[in-house]
């Protein structure tokens, strides 16, 4: 069953230019999974939380495009705190975890590459669901 030890933040292919850096992430190649689905949280207010949930079988990374936040994972018996602030580095979530952002700087972009359309189903979104949840597979 996926554990925390297996989100790992990578460092993204990037092509630096005089004119300015580009960052490359292409499916299967840079991350290990087809990319099926982009989509990006921007405009957090302070103090705000979001997340709060797992997936049963996506993976996703999460990048820092712009300004940092910090992300706890959670596995049902492990904890991982990680903090975005570079846009050449990503954060890789597996299936099974649960996952909860906060601490959004200014300005902060929330970039998400997923492996599958979205599906409400795929969402775990009570944290006593993915114990029972987690506890099945032990
Ligand atoms: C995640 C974190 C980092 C859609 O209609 N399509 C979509 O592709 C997505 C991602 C969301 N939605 C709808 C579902 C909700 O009614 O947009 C609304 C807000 O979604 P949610 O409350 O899940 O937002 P977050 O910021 O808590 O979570 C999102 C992703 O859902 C999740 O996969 O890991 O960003």
């Amino acid at each position: 069953m996926e554990r925390v030890d297996l989100c790992k933040v990578i460092p993204l292919r990037t092509i630096h230019r005089p004119e300015g850096d580009m960052v490359v992430i292409e499916g299967t190649k840079d991350v290990p999974f087809d990319i099926k689905r982009s989509y990006y949280l921007y405009n957090v207010p302070d103090g705000c939380i979001r997340g709060g949930h797992a997936h049963k079988n996506l993976f996703q990374l999460l990048v820092a495009v712009s300004g940092s936040f910090r992300i706890i994972l959670k596995d049902g018996s492990k904890m991982k705190v990680e903090r975005l602030y570079k846009p050449d580095e990503g954060l890789i979530i597996v299936p099974g975890i649960w996952r909860e952002l906060d601490f959004f700087s200014e300005k902060a972009v929330c970039m998400v590459y997923a492996s599958r359309l979205y599906d409400e189903s795929d969402y775990i979104r009570n944290y006593e669901d993915f114990l029972s949840y987690k506890r099945q597979y032990l």
